[in-house]
């Protein structure tokens, strides 16, 4: 057999190999612009709403994928050159897999070269939701005041020219001035990422920017447009080359960008939408009045539970997230967090289990198919410890609750910043945006125990609290001395099971 680029031409030969979309993608319209086209919304949003043409034929619920920066170019490059289409190959636990081409994807747009093309097509009256996975950090709020930060510099320059948007509040402004002139329905923002009301955030930080650029056009968004919170999840490890070539072996496909992922998914949205919504329910996303405390028990055990092994994972030298679970310590270190500080917060709901729940996130975390890299869970850990973790700290000081463990990964953290810029030391690749601020911040730890702290915008005003502080300098003084994360780990876990 000789290997087949993917792409729409050669689909018909494809799918003598493997699952391919049976719909007519020339008829799909584009209901759903949607921003940051990443491994996740492939394997999330993408795959459900594939589903749903596949099984259900809604056409006008086709996807147009958007890249904002230059750093989308091979996402824009690829999908262009594969007409939008991928493989989502889905590994189970038992090392089976089950491969499939997903077709729901039907353009793709990259703002840095064609900004018009953007706000066109979200402007468009066929479109009816701009969904987002644009990272936390992509909110651009502080998380101490959970203020809009006005100083970010592209924030600056799209005020001073709204006709060169850069950001996705410079593109959603522009794209909803454009429908309110038209007087057009505007759509409908779907934050899908995983921030605490992602909506509700997504809508201030949104109404913020307006307010500056256009007072009117602030009053409209705030009393028009609908901003559904939502809980996803699916395990989406970051795809390798070793993926691709498994597809070219197995079927003899090319496809350079397939996307990788777990079994389960879950989506849990608020039904809210001002201007329609497809009809997932017969997938089984669930649509809810409320979904707060789904987000809750989401963000504070999965998300949390991913960086309390990771952080630590990454300085003792465990490649993946599997590994840490294979080790028992590093397990039993991860359960205790759950157990005693993340689920005392939690709010009870309604037919979920939260000890199922976790017993079930164990299993999904083992997963040795899925090989989760630390350096993808530890990535962009500034902008995510403060919505995963260090809430459960405050909420857990203000109850009188414990801490320990919680604030034993933060200390972990600082060790592995200081690390990541110590040249002659072994390899610690760190990506965050904050890199160089928190490695400055953490090189201080031994002259000034409390010197990581400083980054207030991470660590709010955690600094102040002496409960919190006094635990924190007790362990960050136990980890530059001995350094043996691991060690030390097993010796918490025994205190707490002697008490
Ligand atoms: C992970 C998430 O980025 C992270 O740190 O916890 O990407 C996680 O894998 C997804 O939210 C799962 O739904």
């Amino acid at each position: 057999m000789n290997t087949i680029q993917l792409n729409q031409e050669n689909l018909h030969l494809i799918a003598e190999r493997i699952s391919c979309p049976a719909y007519d993608r020339t008829k799909l319209k584009t209901g759903i612009v949607h921003i940051g086209v990443g491994g996740f919304h492939r394997s999330h949003q993408a795959y459900y709403i594939h589903q749903l043409l596949k099984q259900h034929h809604h056409l006008d619920w086709g996807i147009c994928g958007v890249g904002l920066r230059e750093a989308d170019r091979k996402m824009f490059d690829t999908l262009s050159k594969q007409d939008g289409l991928y493989t989502l190959i889905i590994q189970h636990p038992d090392g089976s897999s089950k491969s499939e081409v997903i077709g729901s994807i039907s353009e793709v747009l990259l703002a840095v070269d064609t900004p018009d093309l953007v706000i066109q097509k979200m402007a468009h009256p066929d479109t009816k939701i701009v969904s987002l996975t644009i990272t936390e950090g992509g909110y651009n709020f502080d998380s101490t005041s959970g203020a809009f930060d006005f100083e970010n510099p592209q924030i600056k320059h799209e005020l001073k020219h709204p006709d060169q948007p850069k950001t996705v509040f410079g593109f959603l402004t522009a794209a909803l001035r454009a429908r309110m002139k038209n007087g057009q329905v505007p759509f409908s923002i779907l934050s899908c990422d995983n921030i605490q009301h992602n909506g509700e955030v997504a809508r201030k930080m949104l109404l913020a920017f307006a307010q500056r650029q256009d007072a009117d056009l602030a009053e409209w968004i705030a009393t028009k447009v609908s901003f559904p919170n939502t809980m996803v999840d699916r395990i989406t490890p970051v795809t390798t080359s070793k993926d691709s070539s498994y597809l070219e072996k197995a079927y003899n496909i090319k496809d350079e960008w397939p996307a990788i992922c777990e079994p389960f998914i879950q989506w849990v949205v608020e039904d809210n939408f001002s201007n329609g919504r497809p009809t997932l329910e017969a997938l089984g996303v669930q649509f809810v009045p409320e979904v707060s405390p789904y987000e809750k028990m989401k963000i504070r055990l999965l998300n949390a539970g991913h960086s309390v092994l990771g952080i630590p994972g990454a300085v003792y030298g465990h490649p993946t997230i599997n590994a840490c679970m294979d080790d028992p310590l590093f397990a039993k270190f991860m359960r205790m967090f759950m157990d005693k500080e993340a689920t005392p917060i939690l709010d009870p709901i309604e037919g979920i289990d939260i000890e199922k729940y976790k017993d079930t996130l164990e299993e999904r975390f083992a997963n040795p198919n899925i090989k989760d890299s630390v350096s993808r869970i530890c990535s962009e850990s500034s902008a995510k410890l403060p919505t995963f973790l260090i809430p459960t700290i405050q909420d857990n000081l203000a109850r009188g609750g414990s801490i320990e463990y919680a604030t034993f990964i933060l200390a972990a953290w600082c060790f592995y910043s200081d690390k990541g810029m110590d040249q002659n030391g072994p390899p610690l690749e760190i990506i965050d945006a904050k890199k160089e601020q928190l490695g400055t911040a953490a090189q201080q730890t031994k002259i000034a125990p409390l010197s990581f702290l400083s980054l207030t915008e991470v660590f709010g005003d955690l600094a102040q609290n002496e409960t919190f502080t006094k635990l924190y300098k007790r362990m960050i003084t136990q980890i530059y001395q001995t350094q043996d994360i691991r060690t030390l780990m097993s010796h918490m876990i025994y205190d707490t099971l002697e008490n």
